[in-house]
């Protein structure tokens, strides 16, 4: 049997690299660019390209001539190009990573090597942090600064990747529980893990059922036309992987330990974990199976998890609180508080349509908001696309619309750029005219702390904005959160009345959890928003939901739990 051939994508990243060690090895610019080209036409490419040169026929497609091709063979029979194992012996290649900081580049990354030392990133953060950059003639303290501050902005990728987004797989899990309820052996069946808790990101799906048959319900499981592989199966539990690469685990579990099986693995493991330290200190030792007392050797077991709870000492605690934040502290005092719950939220304070970058129109926006039941709903389009006399007319389109309607209150929102300097992309007398500002920042979000923080406060100045949009900026998996000092813009937005947003998009979820909790409280509402850009995007109110019962919030914290007239009241303080 012969070796699989390299995808495209590897084969692509094989030449970017040659081309990077190249570079640094001081090649000229021209070899650089011809295998840059030919990894982005490989990377494009619809057939397997590895397979193309081992038949001589990789030549045919542009931007690869027979040099490349040759490579591209050698690398689909020996796995490896000798020019590259070449330049391996005479550059560091965590190099190349030094020379992609922003700002670098390879004649930099080189002089970091060659006089510093500097073989990677972990080594240029050392030489940075010790001020022994700003020393080469020529780099300074700036670059030395831009470079920790790029440092610290990737940091958090890496940790992210691998996690799958809540918003991405909720509506998925919820179909399998319902797919796996109604099979006639299944009795109980619920979700648990981490999507239970609503974690922001996931990484494995976790379900737990009770059955008449377990072999039958994994059977009917694995058999189902998502499944892509079968990675475990048995009368208790299995494990697939679905079509779109998340794996899910299954557990059939008796029915008169189902609550203790549905807590276990519910988790999260801090929370567990405390749990069970403290069940010890109590004479009682917990496990998935059940609650043993010690003294006696007696193992009582739980139907429910508000049994368990109970039999342990505590209030039955809500998912979303499981991460040992003080959750079994306050269950133990009776003291939890009574989490914000989707039939609280009356409307939507953040949504777009096609007057902007929505791909709705207002008119099927709002209809889908009234199919929701949401009482009020603001349009809030970028102030940016609504020049050249667009606002006038969309503020006119949304009047007359919301004059037609009696079960929904339109409101003419708006959403504006917080700019450089703190200024807002809307005159004061067109904001001011508005019902509804979130000012948010689009730009900079690199920049150090202090300059986002002082933008952000110039907006909370302003009298005309009621909110800011996604405070941190942060896009899960993709960019970390702003150095903005929160807990200054927190101390702010107390003092002035201006709320904070949970955004619900499934990528932001922004504010997060602990700081939604932190600006609650300190007295500051909260807004949940949907920021839908469609009218499916109209769900992701319910992201924000689960975000702020993550944070700890109660109806009462949230500004759109009430309905508009209140809103305007407490905007007018
Ligand atoms: P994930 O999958 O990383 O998004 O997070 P979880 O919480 O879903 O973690 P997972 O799937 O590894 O395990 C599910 C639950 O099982 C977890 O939340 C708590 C429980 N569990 C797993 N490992 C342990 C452990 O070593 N000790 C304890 N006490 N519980 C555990
Ligand atoms: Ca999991
Ligand atoms: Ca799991
Ligand atoms: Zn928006």
């Amino acid at each position: 049997m012969g070796r699989t051939l390299p995808r495209n994508d590897e084969l692509a990243e094989r030449f970017e690299l040659l081309a990077d060690l190249l570079e640094l090895d001081g090649a000229d610019a021209f070899r650089l660019a011809a295998y840059r080209r030919a990894a982005q036409r490989i990377r494009e490419s619809a057939v397997s390209v590895a397979g193309l040169a081992l038949e001589g026929k990789a030549k045919r497609l542009a931007g690869i001539g027979g040099t490349i091709e040759r490579k591209i063979a050698e690398l689909a029979e020996t796995g490896d190009l000798e020019a590259l194992a070449k330049l391996r012996t005479r550059l560091p290649e965590g190099l190349v990573e030094v020379m992609r900081v922003p700002g670098l580049g390879s004649k930099t990354a080189r002089r970091l090597w060659a006089e510093l030392g500097v073989t990677g990133l972990e080594e240029l953060r050392a030489a940075a942090e010790s001020g022994r950059v700003r020393e080469l003639p020529g780099l300074g303290e700036k670059t030395e600064a831009r470079i920790l501050r790029s440092l610290a902005a990737s940091a958090p990728r890496a940790e992210a990747t691998g996690r799958a987004l809540l918003g991405s797989v909720l509506p998925f899990v919820e179909r399998v529980v319902a797919e796996l309820a109604t099979h006639p052996a299944a009795e109980r069946v619920s979700e648990a893990g981490s999507v239970r808790r609503r974690a922001e990101t996931v990484r494995d799906l976790d379900v737990i059922a009770t059955a008449r048959g377990g072999a039958e319900l994994t059977a009917f499981l694995a058999g189902r036309p998502w499944v892509v592989e079968v990675l475990a199966q048995g009368p208790t539990k299995a494990t697939v992987v679905s079509v779109d690469g998340l794996r899910l685990d299954l557990r059939v579990v008796p029915p008169a330990c189902y609550g203790n099986l549905l807590q276990h693995f519910t988790g999260s493991k801090d929370h567990n974990v405390a749990l069970r330290e403290e069940a010890v200190r109590h004479g009682l030792s917990v496990s998935e199976y059940g609650v043993e007392t010690a003294a006696t050797g007696k193992v009582a077991t739980h139907e429910t998890e508000e049994e368990l709870y109970v039999a342990l000492g505590y209030e039955w605690i809500p998912p979303e609180l499981r991460e040992n934040r003080g959750e079994l502290e306050a269950a133990r005092a009776g003291a939890l508080p009574a989490l914000v719950r989707r039939a609280d939220v009356l409307g939507d304070l953040h949504a777009h349509t096609d007057w902007s970058d929505g791909r709705v129109t207002l008119e099927q926006l709002v209809a889908a908001a009234r199919a929701r039941g949401q009482r009020y709903l603001a349009i809030c389009d970028h102030a940016k696309r609504l020049g050249d006399g667009r606002l006038e007319r969309q503020t006119e389109a949304i009047r007359e619309l919301d004059a037609s309607l009696d079960d929904i209150e339109l409101l003419c929102g708006v959403e504006v750029d917080i700019r450089a300097d703190g200024s807002l992309d809307l005159d004061d007398g067109r904001l001011a005219a508005r019902d509804w500002v979130v000012a948010s920042i689009h730009s900079g979000l690199r920049d150090p702390g202090p300059e986002l923080t002082r933008r952000v406060l110039a907006a909370i100045e302003s009298p005309h904005v009621d909110c800011i949009g996604h405070p941190t900026g942060r896009k899960l998996n993709r960019r970390p959160p702003s150095d903005l000092d929160l807990e200054a813009v927190v101390a702010r937005c107390a003092e002035t009345g201006t709320f904070l947003e949970i955004n619900g998009q499934p990528d932001r979820l922004d504010l997060r959890d602990t700081h939604a909790r932190l600006a609650a409280e300190a007295g500051v509402g909260i807004v949940l928003s949907s920021d839908a850009h469609s009218a499916a995007g109209l769900g992701y109110l319910d992201l924000a939901v689960a975000q702020a019962r993550r944070g700890w919030l109660t109806a009462a914290q949230v500004v759109n739990a009430r309905p508009w007239p209140e809103v305007k009241e407490m905007m007018k303080r």
